[in-house]
Order: C-alpha cells, then sequence, then structure tokens
C-alpha cells in the first residue's frame, strides 16, 4: 500500500471539493490548452465514465482490440485533473500525448479551465441517477485511499448529500453541464440508457463522432465493453491502478440499475426524496431512478 497517498483530506479549488494531492497540480489544470481535435468524456463520478472510454476508444481503433489492449484505459484516457506523488500528472501526459486526444474529467462547469470555453471541440457528458451514484461512489471511496474515510453509509450519504465530496455534488455537476449542453458541442448520455439498449446508445456516439463502422465491429465493440467483459479484463477494471484496495471492493463492482434499493433504508430513502425535489426543482433534466 502506498502510504503517501493514504486518505488525505479532500480541499477546494473554487468551489468544488477534489482529492487533496489532485490540488497540487491545480495551476497546471486552469491553464491546460484543449484541441479542436479533442474529445473530451465527463462525467460525476462513478456515472459510466470507463464504459464510454472503452466505446470511444474501440470506435477510434475500428474495434481493434490489440491496439486497445496496449495500454490501461486510464492510460489511454487521461484524467485531466489527476495527479498523485510519485506519478506523472495526467496535463504533463496530455501535453505529450499524440492527437487525437481523449480525456477524462469530472470538473464542474464552475471550475473549468478558460481554454474549455474557448476552443471548440467535441464532448460527451455521461450522468448517471443520483441514488446508484451515492451508492457506487461510497463503495469506490472504500477502496480508492486517495479519498477521505467515507465513514458508515449513514455518514458517506450525508456527505454526499452536503456536497462534500470530491467534484461536490452530484445535483450542481449534471444540471450545469445540462445548461450548456446547447452552448457547447455536447453528446449528453444517460447510464441507466446505456443499460437498458447499449447498440442504440452507442449508435448515437457514433454519430456524434461521425464515424461508421460495420456491423460487425459495432457487435465486437458491444461484446468487448460488456461489464462482464470489462470486469474480466485488466486493461479495463483497474486491477494495474495504484491507490486502490480492490479486496474492499472491486472498481467493477455490480454495474445494474437500482442497486440503491439494496441499501437506502426507507428513512433515507423518504429524507433523500425531498432532498431530491428540492435540489432539482429548477431544471428540466430527469431521471430513471
Ligand atoms: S470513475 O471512477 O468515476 O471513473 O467510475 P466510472 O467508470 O464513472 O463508474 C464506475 C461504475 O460504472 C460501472 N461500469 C459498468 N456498468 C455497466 N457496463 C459496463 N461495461 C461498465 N463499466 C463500468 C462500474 O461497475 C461502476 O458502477 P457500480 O454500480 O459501482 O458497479
Amino acid at each position: 500500500m502506498d502510504t503517501a497517498f493514504y486518505r488525505p483530506p479532500l480541499r477546494l479549488v473554487g468551489s468544488m471539493p477534489i482529492i487533496g494531492p489532485f490540488a497540487d497540480n491545480w495551476e497546471n489544470v486552469e491553464q491546460f490548452q484543449f484541441r479542436e481535435d479533442d474529445l473530451l468524456i465527463s462525467t460525476y463520478p462513478k456515472s459510466g465514465t470507463t464504459w464510454v472510454s472503452k466505446i470511444v476508444d474501440l470506435i477510434l481503433n475500428k474495434g481493434d482490440m490489440e491496439e486497445s489492449q496496449k495500454a490501461a484505459i486510464f492510460e489511454r484516457v487521461p484524467f485531466l485533473e489527476c495527479s498523485g506523488p510519485g506519478v506523472p500528472s495526467a496535463t504533463e501526459i496530455l501535453n505529450k500525448l499524440d492527437f487525437p486526444r481523449v480525456i477524462k474529467t469530472h470538473l464542474a462547469v464552475e471550475v473549468l479551465p478558460q481554454s474549455f470555453w474557448d476552443k471548440k471541440f467535441k464532448i460527451i457528458y455521461v450522468a448517471r441517477n443520483a441514488k446508484d451514484v451515492a451508492v457506487s461512489y461510497y463503495h469506490f471511496y472504500r477502496m480508492a485511499y486517495g479519498h477521505p474515510d467515507p465513514g458508515t453509509w449513514d455518514e458517506f450519504l450525508n456527505s454526499y448529500m452536503e456536497g462534500n465530496v470530491a467534484f461536490g455534488r452530484w445535483s450542481t455537476h449534471v444540471k450545469n453541464w445540462w445548461k450548456i449542453r446547447q452552448q457547447k458541442d455536447i453528446l449528453y448520455l444517460f447510464y441507466e440508457d446505456m443499460l437498458e439498449d447499449p447498440r442504440r446508445e452507442m449508435e448515437k456516439v457514433l454519430k456524434f463522432m461521425e464515424r461508421e463502422i460495420s456491423d460487425e465491429v459495432m457487435e465486437k465493440i458491444l461484446n468487448h465493453t460488456s461489464f462482464q467483459a470489462m470486469k474480466n479484463n485488466p486493461m479495463d477494471n483497474y486491477s494495474t491502478f495504484p491507490f486502490m484496495d480492490h479486496s474492499i471492493s472491486p472498481f467493477m463492482r455490480k454495474g445494474i440499475f437500482g442497486d440503491w434499493k439494496n441499501h437506502f433504508t426507507v428513512s433515507q430513502n423518504e429524507k433523500f426524496d425531498e432532498y431530491y425535489r428540492q435540489e432539482m426543482a429548477d431544471t428540466d433534466l430527469t431521471f430513471r431512478m
């Protein structure tokens, strides 16, 4: 276990809490320069980032799994704000990467680098319902020790509702990215839709990326990006990533819709529903829960 990165407190960048060591590289994130041929995959944590990253990577490689297996997905799609002791920061990696680049971010709209607004490039945003995200995030906090200790499930749920978790409030994130979807070139996807009909959602991604692939390649990509295939693939399942203990909870945990029902008590659910009504009163964005 790397103790230099063991459960550091969150820090604020602007209004958004972030994983402590990520804040050390914030100046480079703020100065990061996007390019018009970049593709940005943006999500609130635990919303399907890795899944969409793999789909996009395979589309760009026309389903060539050998090519895609050359490095782990977190290396092929660097995480813009990621930085930690003893590892190169993603900004360093991105500045040396071949083009076109696919970039991952969890940044809230309010803290995006200036270059995000100055450049025109494609962005895929994936959103997942607030309750399943809370559950997935709790288990992730338990196993990914770059986060503070989550405490009990009830304690974590309270922190999550207060936005006192890495990347802040779920509601602020999904609503503000939804707001800017017409101002920027954004394909806004939902994890629940991807589970319901992965082919239909992949077709949306292909159209957005202005790419065409044969039915055979489409079939191949669908197979390689199924939950089971990705869970078993060391290039996708984060088993080679430092700072995680998969014996506590695997990164590829369940990959289902509605797991919140196994975690929320009746009273937690009532409290959350009331909170949710208030948080989402000022948007036309809706989720299946
Ligand atoms: S992260 O750490 O924020 O980048 O995590 P992220 O990749 O966004 O989300 C992880 C959750 O997505 C699930 N997942 C999948 N579900 C279905 N199909 C596929 N192929 C897939 N790949 C990842 C993963 O299991 C996490 O959800 P939970 O609910 O914890 O299982």
